[in-house]
């Protein structure tokens, strides 16, 4: 059964059937499946596809705004689950994460968050189009241990080290760790930038995220 509804979640989102994908995600709760996979394997994985058909010039902007509407429909039913289960732990550490300027993608960012908070996390989440400026401030006020740079674009991505030079100017870097992440960031880019580490989907930012807590 569980494939089935992963197999009608994925059509969902590349029929832009937003109700569809709510009920299939409520389906997948009642049925005890694992949120963070249906997520991945259902939701995103469908996404992908219409963004690798846009990418090809065989979807227009248009459908690829659609998909992502209705990934988030059905994100909103697993992120609740995802929070719930993760509800009872203590905080682990503060992370701040935004999505960088000049972009807007947000999806990816936000299943982040809902992954870092399932698993103790204490998250604070600037949004999108976020200036350097505005995480040196937002870094002073908050303290975080950890600072999340989110960029899907490769013309955006440039964005993570004019972060990390401004943090270096605001004499923060040495006190926070960064980690960057998005669909284009490479560990050669982590070590060409300075940044800390990468997390190239919701699980590894996790694991990545405990593993600095921890100092390893
Ligand atoms: C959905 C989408 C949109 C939506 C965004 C809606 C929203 N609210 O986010 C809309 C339609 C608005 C959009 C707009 C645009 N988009 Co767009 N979009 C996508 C698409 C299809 C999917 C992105 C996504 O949500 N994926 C699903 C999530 C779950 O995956 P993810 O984002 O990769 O996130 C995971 C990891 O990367 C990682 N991660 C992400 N952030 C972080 C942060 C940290 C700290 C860590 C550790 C990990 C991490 O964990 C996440 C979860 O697993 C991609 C194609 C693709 N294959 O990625 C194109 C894509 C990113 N877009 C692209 C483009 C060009 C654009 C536009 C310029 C299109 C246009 N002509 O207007 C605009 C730009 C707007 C702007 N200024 O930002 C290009 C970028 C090409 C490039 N230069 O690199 C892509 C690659 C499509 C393509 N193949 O051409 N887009």
């Amino acid at each position: 059964m569980g494939e089935t509804i992963l197999k009608e979640l994925r059509e969902a989102v590349l029929d832009f059937d937003d109700d569809g994908a709510r009920r299939l995600a409520a389906e997948a709760v009642a049925a005890g499946m694992d949120p963070v996979m249906v997520l991945e394997e259902g939701l995103a994985k469908a996404l992908r596809e219409v963004g690798d058909s846009f990418g090809r010039g065989e979807a227009f902007v248009t459908e690829l705004i659609a998909a992502a509407q209705t990934m988030e429909a059905g994100a909103g039913v697993l992120n609740e689950e995802i929070a719930r289960l993760g509800a009872s732990r203590k905080a682990v550490g503060r992370f701040m994460i935004g999505t960088v300027e000049g972009d807007i993608h947000s999806i990816g960012k936000n299943i982040v968050k809902t992954m870092l908070t399932a698993a103790g996390f204490e998250v604070i989440d600037l949004g999108v189009d976020v200036k350097a400026e505005t995480f040196v401030e937002k870094a002073r006020e908050h303290e975080p241990d950890i600072i999340g740079l989110s960029a899907l674009m490769t013309t955006t991505m440039t964005m993570q080290r004019e972060v990390i030079k401004a943090l270096i100017g605001a004499e923060l870097r040495k006190r926070v760790k960064i980690i960057v992440g998005g669909a284009p960031v490479t560990q050669a880019w982590v070590e060409e930038i300075g940044a800390d580490a990468c997390g190239l989907d919701a699980g590894s930012a996790v694991q990545v995220a405990l593993e600095l807590m921890r100092g390893d």
